[in-house]
């Protein structure tokens, strides 16, 4: 399911193969001459780089599935329409609706990496009481296409995802307040463009499985800052989304297309909690236990430019640092505290090895976090936990104002509109009286 991963042999030639398979039906361009010039950025090479981060860290090892429960079912069509009016084919993976009438259960929305569909999506929950739901995005699909074009995780796709949520959300044996987002690899950047850009929706949580940062990442540039060119990988990506990095391409039509593809960009925006999962061997990005050669990694002065897992880090501390009320690295048997900032001096807990080494990793999480208390809704504006008189009283100090203007407050505005108007107490009043 996801692209980018591997469990055994050589990963990047797995992932070549296996994105290319799914790329070569959607009509990607293969690129053709010489690349742009490299991104070294002027970065001074540190060939005796701190490795200590990637010390051994024993993992106590996962339960794995417990017993089985409800038997299930699949539906599956063109259930949900995107916005644009195009047809999505759409899996539920859900104990029987004809054995299990009434009953609600926890619902986990999949998004898979690299540009795969996600039709063969399968995380074997529903058994254990939850509603999965897969879906082919916009240009994806082998035996069940949706209609659209492939959009690589901009916007549209973004907007498709946006729709399957919704979609879930009004199931009937959906429990409210309790559906997560999965996101595989490069799935973070719809994922993270989805609910940065809408973070009203209904999400509880979202799990992120070593997805790339930003288009820096995604490009596999990092390959390029070591001095073996053998092991470069910018010219792989470019086949696959068709635009180089922005170091080496910074037209505006560039920036226009990375600016709805970066996870940077979004993820600080997002209100439900997140998780994000990573190994210390990343699937994708040096270094690799499957890909030799790069044996330190270039570190300027404050070590800004790259080092083991930078991509987790950045994102985990713009989720903590944005509207995210909990954030977390990996299971709770590494011990990484919620909340926590880090950098390449205080990297957090990474699980040993690759993360497919630890295959139960993302059905505990979403076990972990469906268990987890309901978010509080939006319009807790004093930050107590709670909808109230003072979070209204508060909202209303700030009525009639738009951004720019003196009494504006932003916490107020909670879609976001530029203006606090009656929209922003109309979500306020849908949560009033939520006592934490
Ligand atoms: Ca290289
Ligand atoms: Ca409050
Ligand atoms: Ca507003």
């Amino acid at each position: 399911m996801y692209a980018q991963k591997e469990p055994t042999g050589r990963g990047a030639y797995a992932a070549l193969i296996i994105l290319l398979t799914f790329a070569a039906p959607l009509g990607v361009v293969v690129a053709a001459g010489q690349p742009p010039a490299a991104c070294d950025g002027g970065v001074t090479r540190d060939a005796s780089g701190d490795r200590s981060v990637m010390a051994a860290t024993p993992l106590n090892s996962t339960v794995g599935a417990p017993p089985r429960t409800y038997e299930t079912e699949t539906i599956a069509g063109y259930l949900v329409t995107a916005p644009n009016g195009n047809r999505l084919w759409t899996k539920i993976i859900q104990p029987r609706h004809d054995l299990y009438a009434g009953q609600r259960f926890p619902a986990i929305v999949v998004v898979p990496g690299g540009l795969s569909p996600g039709e063969e999506g399968d995380l074997h929950l529903a058994a254990d009481g939850f509603v999965e739901f897969h879906f082919n995005a916009e240009g994806r699909g082998v035996t069940h296409p949706s209609e659209g074009v492939e959009d690589r995780n901009g916007f549209v796709h973004q907007d498709d995802l946006r729709a399957v949520i919704e979609f879930a959300d009004s199931r009937p044996n959906v429990q409210a307040d309790n559906l997560g987002v999965l996101t595989g690899s490069y799935g973070i950047t719809m994922g993270a463009g989805c609910l940065g850009r809408y973070p009203l929706l209904p999400v509880k949580y979202l799990i992120d499985r070593e997805g790339p940062s930003d288009n820096f990442v995604t490009s596999y540039e990092p390959w390029a800052l070591d001095d073996d060119p053998g092991n470069d990988r910018h010219v792989f990506a470019h086949n696959v989304f068709g635009h180089w990095s922005l170091c080496r391409d910074s037209s505006p039509a560039n920036e226009a297309w990375w600016s709805q593809r970066e996870a940077t960009r979004y993820i600080g925006n997002m209100r439900c909690r997140y998780l994000r999962l990573q190994a210390e061997w990343d699937h994708a990005q040096p270094p690799n236990a499957d890909w030799p050669g790069f044996d330190f990694w270039p570190c300027d002065d404050d070590c800004s430019c790259w080092y083991p897992c930078k991509h987790a880090i950045d994102l985990v501390n713009l989720a903590t640092l944005g509207r995210s009320p909990w954030t977390r690295v990996n299971g709770p048997e590494l011990g990484n505290a919620p909340d926590t900032l880090y950098d390449h001096d205080h990297p957090p807990v990474w699980y040993t090895g690759r993360l497919v080494n630890h295959p139960y990793a993302e059905t505990d999480a979403i076990r972990e976090m469906a268990a987890m208390p309901p978010l509080t809704p939006p319009g807790d504006l004093d930050g107590d936990d709670d909808i109230d008189l003072a979070d209204l009283a508060l909202l209303l100090a700030a009525y009639f104002t738009c951004d720019g203007e003196a009494d504006y407050n932003p916490e107020a505005d909670l879609d976001d509109s530029g203006c606090v108007d009656l929209a922003d107490v109309s979500i306020l009043l849908a949560g009033y009286g939520f006592a934490g």
